[in-house]
């Protein structure tokens, strides 16, 4: 019985220390401790022991029992150890490696170009002030001096919402918001989306952005206008930049003007950016209709005002030489990445 004893825990102890996993070990246990296993079938046989001689067999069986329970805990010990070691190999970090890189956000360019116009205008004094995009006719249209009828208004293909609530097809609309509330003298820029029932072309688009800029003061003259936008068209499109006022009409502004740039790519001598041309035009202005102030409660014989519209796209096209509006909204990575 010793003997065999003996035999059974050298096999066992061997058997352990040849285990390299947790299945091995498991095996181990259930063939020793396990309800059928070698120690538990000892145990079990010691009943048809002669009685005197049970309790020193229990004894010895028991040992071995420990003993074959304590190599088997060791060995998972073992195995548990050698598993950390392994994963903690495996998952050791070098901080010392340059990062991963991550995919950065770019600006896009109708942002860069607003941002330069803010900052233009911030820094001569203006607020910015935003209104809301779906308005009332009045807001959008008979406050600006454009009435029923006024062909300006049927041009103007405008998307309507129901009755007098529509897509403001101009941001001067937050303008008037502006002049209604009666604080003066106003120095501001609106920027903003709007909305023209135009197809889509590379120059047309049913939204787009505007910046319109308006001041009422007393004494504003057609000449603080003029050195308003210089300042503005050096600043956008560079120190050699000159400007050109062409008498053109809108229902708000009397008199009105176009505003061309000298081409910034060849300086004004004519080239295929500027088609030959030598200017190009960036915006609409004028001084504020006294019809306009009218409507609005301001007494012209006491305020004068000028006011200038910008197409946020048109600025950004020209500054960066994208030909194609169309890519300005089709959030194309390709197109985004190179701002
Ligand atoms: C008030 C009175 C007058 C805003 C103005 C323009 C001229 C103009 C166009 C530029 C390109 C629109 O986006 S565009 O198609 N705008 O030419 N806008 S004067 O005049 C105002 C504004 C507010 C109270």
């Amino acid at each position: 019985m010793t003997g065999n004893l003996e035999q059974i825990i050298r096999d066992a102890q061997k058997a352990v220390k040849e285990a390299a996993t947790n299945e091995d070990i498991e095996k181990l246990r259930v063939k020793y401790s396990g309800k059928k296993g070698e120690i538990t079938a000892l145990l079990k046989g010691l009943k048809d022991l002669p009685p005197e001689e049970r309790p020193r067999a229990g004894e010895a069986i028991n040992k071995a029992r420990t003993q074959i329970e304590t190599a088997i805990a060791q060995a998972q010990a073992g195995i548990r150890e050698k598993t950390m070691e392994l994963r903690l190999a495996s998952e050791t970090l070098d901080v010392t490696l340059p990062a991963e890189e991550v995919p950065q956000g770019h600006t896009h360019p109708n942002t860069i170009a607003l941002e330069e116009l803010e900052r233009i205008f911030i820094g001569m004094g203006y607020e910015v002030v935003e209104g809301p995009e779906v308005e009332k006719d009045y807001y959008n249209f008979e406050a600006l001096n454009i009435p029923d009828g006024h062909p300006a208004k049927d041009e103007q293909d405008t998307f309507y919402i129901n009755g007098d609530i529509l897509l403001r097809t101009q941001t001067s609309s937050a303008q008037v918001h502006e002049m209604e509330k009666g604080r003066l003298p106003i120095r501001m820029i609106s920027p903003g989306r709007v909305f023209r029932s135009d197809a889509v072309d590379a120059t047309h688009s049913p939204s787009f952005h505007q910046v319109e800029g308006l001041v009422i003061d007393k004494g504003i003259t057609f000449a603080d206008l003029k050195g308003t936008l210089e300042v503005m068209a050096r600043e956008l499109f560079g120190e050699e930049t000159k400007v050109r006022f062409r008498p053109h009409h809108f229902p708000f502004t009397e008199p009105s003007a176009e505003v061309d740039v000298s081409c910034f790519k060849c300086g004004g001598k004519g080239c295929s950016f500027c088609k030959g041309e030598g200017w190009i035009e960036i915006l609409g202005c004028g001084m504020v209709h006294p019809h306009v102030f009218e409507m609005n409660g301001i007494d012209p014989d006491e305020y004068t005002g000028f006011a200038f519209g910008v197409g946020l796209e048109r600025i950004a096209l020209l500054k960066y030489g994208i030909d194609d509006m169309r890519l300005m909204y089709d959030n194309d990575i390709r197109f985004l990445d190179q701002f």
